[in-house]
Formats: C-alpha cells, structure tokens, sequence
C-alpha cells in the first residue's frame, strides 16, 4: 500500500482538516507555505497521468470541493493548486494529490 493509501486508510496519522467518503485532505508534513494542504482521493490512482473516464465523478467532487476546503482554511484572498506529475514534475508519493497553496502572496514564478 502506497504512502498516501496508508494515511487514507489510518494506518498513519494525518492532521487532517476535511474527509467524506471518497476524499480526504490533510496538512502537508513539510509545508511551503503559511497553509499547505494536499488532497487525495482515497482510491489509489497514481498520478493525473492515471485519471481515465472512470473517475469523472470523483475529480468533479474534488474540483467542488477543493474551493470549500479552501474557504475552511481561511484562504480568502486566493491560493495556489498544484499537482506534480512524474519525475520532471518532481512527484514524490506516486498516489494523485493536490497541493493548496496559500496565506500569502505566491511569486509570480510557477516553476
Ligand atoms: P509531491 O512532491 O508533489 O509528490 O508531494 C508530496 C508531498 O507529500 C510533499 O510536499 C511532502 C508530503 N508528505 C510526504 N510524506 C508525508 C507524510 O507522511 N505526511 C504528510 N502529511 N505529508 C507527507
């Protein structure tokens, strides 16, 4: 089972701040910004490269969803989302995640 799997399932703790039944989001361990959240899908998928026709349902939640997670961190004035996909990208835990990014002003540069 893959890192994030065995924090989906609560094998290992995370300080999690929204769950439902097909989502979790929780505070990332090494946080690069004043509130640094990912969000999963609790079904293993890999990365955005894994995301088929299948999930439709499921990304549109977390797309829904995301945005009041946001709100519910207080991220009123914006926030960055993110997602590494593959090595160029820097991608560490091979299981989809989302960072939100934000409590303060992001640079301009993305890369
Ligand atoms: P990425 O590099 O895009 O694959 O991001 C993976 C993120 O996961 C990285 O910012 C650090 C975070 N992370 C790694 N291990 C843990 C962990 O055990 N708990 C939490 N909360 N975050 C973790």
């Amino acid at each position: 089972m893959c890192l994030f799997c065995k924090i989906a399932s609560g094998e290992i703790p995370s300080s999690k701040v929204y769950e439902d039944d097909t989502i979790l989001a929780f505070r990332d361990i090494n946080p690069q910004a004043p509130v640094h959240l990912l969000v999963i899908p609790k079904a293993h998928i890999p990365s955005l490269d894994g995301v088929t026709a299948e999930h439709g349902a499921l990304i549109a939640h977390l797309f829904e969803t995301i945005p009041q997670i946001a709100r519910e961190a207080g991220l009123t004035n914006g926030y960055r989302l993110i997602s590494n996909c593959g090595p160029d990208a820097c991608q560490s835990v091979p299981h989809l995640h989302f960072h939100i990014l934000g409590g303060r002003a992001m640079t301009e540069t993305m890369a």
